[in-house]
């Protein structure tokens, strides 16, 4: 989205997310927003969230730039956000719509957009279950504008959608798992490629594929997993395995988003092999940080023990003469190793070149027929 067609808006972010700044631009700008003005804050206010001086210096700001979009890299509680409202008079978003509005913008299979409104109801329902709350009492006006009956009337039809959209989705669930159930059942073993967003996941299931599903710099480009089966072992013909192109993650993840995201997170928990995809060519601290936040949300999800390859991509970016990927390898390792995980292989390569694709093939050809050969080991 070009500069011109932005909404200018205020953000906010805390200030020990400042290290994480250039992502948390990112994000609101492919939400369709322009920060105009940052400012960071160190304490929270549990009524308003901003104190008292910062809801001073917004209210200026709101009144001298004729903003009237309040974007907060936070997650607020419902009273935060009528509090706001009603102190700021413009529209506030916090961290889970802003998400949630980018992942709107490449949603492209009827269960990703169910996902999303569902998220986005989730979300909403407290804050107007509060404002209904607060304007019965006769502290507010109705809702945006609306009278109290109409926002009473809202509310109900906002819990009958998610009845329906949580049936639809549950219906879509249940056949993807007979789907996968069937494929599962005809002895494929399954590979799921995971990481960050933008780390190079489907740039690299294209690559092992020879597909050529959508890549892109923006954030989210995936949201509903792809499965493809292919051979990862030269000599053995009819040995394929299924590869699962999956959603990117994003530090803090919010938890109402990645339930919502369920159906795609359960691909991952049966999956039988890992291929972590980790983008070499950001800072080092950022390395970890990234695959800190993936390993987070796999704890949550009780997605652990898996035997898990790690492809170091986007080699061709970095400078090969000294010794700096070495170094990255060993800090990965390292790393990985003091977090338990079950760690088969480190490989470095471009997805993008198809630099070592062959040596990765390689690696998850061996994950592969280790898994078969401890299968029929107990199996009796
Ligand atoms: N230079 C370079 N760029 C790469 C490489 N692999 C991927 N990219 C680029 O990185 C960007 C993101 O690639 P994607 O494959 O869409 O990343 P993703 O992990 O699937 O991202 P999401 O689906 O958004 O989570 C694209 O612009 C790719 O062209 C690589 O090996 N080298
Ligand atoms: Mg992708």
């Amino acid at each position: 989205m070009s500069n011109r067609h932005r909404e200018e808006v205020i953000l906010v972010i805390r200030k020990n997310d400042r290290e994480n700044l250039d992502e948390i631009l990112a994000v609101t700008r492919e939400a369709g927003f322009e920060p105009k003005h940052v400012i960071e804050v160190s304490n929270v206010d549990s009524t308003c969230y901003l104190t008292y001086g910062k809801l001073t210096r917004v209210k200026y700001i709101i009144r001298n730039n004729q903003i009237n979009k309040l974007c907060i890299y936070d997650q607020l509680k419902p009273r935060q956000f009528s509090c706001l409202m009603k102190e700021l008079g413009v529209e506030v978003i916090d961290k889970v719509i802003l998400i949630l509005r980018v992942f709107q913008m490449h949603a492209g299979s009827r269960e990703a957009m169910l996902q999303i409104e569902l998220a986005r109801l989730i979300h909403e329902l407290p804050i107007i279950r509060e404002w209904i709350r607060r304007s019965k009492l006769g502290e507010l006006p109705g809702f945006l504008s609306s009278g109290r009956y109409a926002i009473d009337y809202q509310y109900a039809h906002m819990r009958r959608r998610i009845a329906r959209i949580r049936e639809e989705l549950e219906e879509l669930r249940v056949k993807r798992e007979r789907e996968r159930e069937r494929r599962k059942d005809s002895g494929w073993i399954h590979i799921a490629i995971i990481g960050y967003t933008n780390a190079g996941k489907t740039t690299l299931f294209n690559a092992l594929t020879k597909l050529n599903k959508p890549t892109g710099t923006e954030m989210f480009t995936t949201l509903s997993p792809k499965t493809y089966a292919i051979n990862v072992c030269k000599d053995i013909g009819n040995d394929k395995v299924v590869l699962v192109d999956t959603i990117g993650f994003i530090k803090d993840l919010p938890l109402e988003i990645v339930e919502a995201f369920k159906a795609v997170l359960e691909e991952i928990k049966y999956s039988d092999i890992l291929l972590l995809v980790i983008d070499i060519s950001k800072r080092k601290e950022l390395i970890i940080n990234e695959i800190e936040s993936v390993l987070n949300i796999l704890h949550n999800v009780g997605i652990e023990g898996k035997p898990t390859i790690v492809a170091l991509n986007k080699i061709d970016l970095i400078n090969k003469e000294n010794g700096v990927v070495q170094q990255i390898i060993d800090e990965v390792r390292e790393y990985l190793l003091k977090r338990n995980i079950n760690l088969h292989s480190i490989i470095a390569i471009s997805a993008y070149y198809g630099l070592n694709i062959d040596v990765l093939k390689e690696s998850l050809c061996q994950a592969v027929q280790q898994l078969k050969n401890s299968e029929t080991k107990y199996t009796f």
